[in-house]
């Protein structure tokens, strides 16, 4: 029945219509499992590099749009600790992209007023992608507009591992007391302290899993799927989540 109705709507060219989003109900912060670049590729008969280069593209094109509605932070899941499992050439083209991104849309980025900022464990990562992320980070730091947070070499189960041992090592000096170890504290431990928790994660090409992402911080997350393969993901695949986003809140607005 579903299926039949979203043909309807299909026909109809509805899905085309424009949304209507209230502007006052913005998620603060998006996070995104851009998945499918791979698959795109290989849809059209591509290398799947050829697809992450694509995918890069789909970056830049979401970052204005969610800037443009007003979204605060905007985290992208770049690439993930499992991900240095994959064949040596597509990591080392991956870990070029963050210099080739940033060397073509840097200045657009700051004349939009973006903070760019990472979150990942640094020290596996190559110096050259260091450098860039380190420029682009420091170049940024004071703008006000549109946080865009890279995870780079990150899991969610690292990041808890990692708040555990810094949590345990104020323990051991004396700064902190076991009883006073609660939520806030790990929250406060984590890679992404200084950010709110995102209030809405988007995972495209059709995978309904979260693959070890922000997995203390999506506790309460509205959750939003989509078929799209991440480099055909577009401002308009945006706003249907947040159109998504504000229909749920609506619904439980009063239970609140
Ligand atoms: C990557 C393109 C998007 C789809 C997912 C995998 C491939 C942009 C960056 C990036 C990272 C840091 C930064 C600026 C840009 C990037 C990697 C992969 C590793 F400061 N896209 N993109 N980094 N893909």
């Amino acid at each position: 029945m579903i299926k039949r109705i979203q043909a309807w709507f299909k026909q109809k060219g509805t899905d085309h219509a424009p949304l209507e989003l209230s502007s006052d109900n913005i998620p603060k912060h998006v996070a995104i499992i851009m998945d499918g670049n791979g698959r795109w590729a290989k849809k059209r008969g591509l290398p799947r590099i050829a697809g992450h280069h694509s995918g890069m593209k789909a970056v830049k094109r979401v970052t204005i749009a969610a800037n443009d509605l007003g979204v605060k932070v905007l985290t992208m899941y770049a690439f993930s600790t499992e991900n240095w499992k994959r064949p040596k050439e597509e990591v080392d083209f991956l870990m070029k992209l963050p210099q080739q991104f940033l060397a073509i849309e840097l200045d657009e980025l700051i004349a939009n007023n973006v903070q760019v900022r990472m979150m990942g464990l640094r020290d596996d990562l190559p110096s050259h992608t260091i450098q860039a992320l380190e420029e682009a980070i420091d170049k940024t730091k004071h703008n006000t507009g549109l946080i865009l947070n890279f995870a780079l070499n990150y899991g969610g189960q690292r990041e808890i591992v990692e708040s555990v041992r810094s949590i345990a090592q104020h323990v051991q000096a004396g700064k902190l007391k076991i009883e006073d170890i609660e939520e806030a504290v790990v929250q406060e431990h984590l890679m992404s302290s200084e950010l709110p928790n995102p209030d809405l994660l988007i995972r495209t090409s059709g995978e309904l899993r979260l693959s070890n992402f922000m997995l203390w911080q999506i506790a309460y997350s509205e959750l939003w799927f989509t078929d799209v393969y991440w480099p055909e993901f577009n401002e308009r695949h945006l706003k249907e989540a947040v159109a998504e986003y504000q229909r749920r809140s609506r619904r439980y607005g009063g239970l609140q």
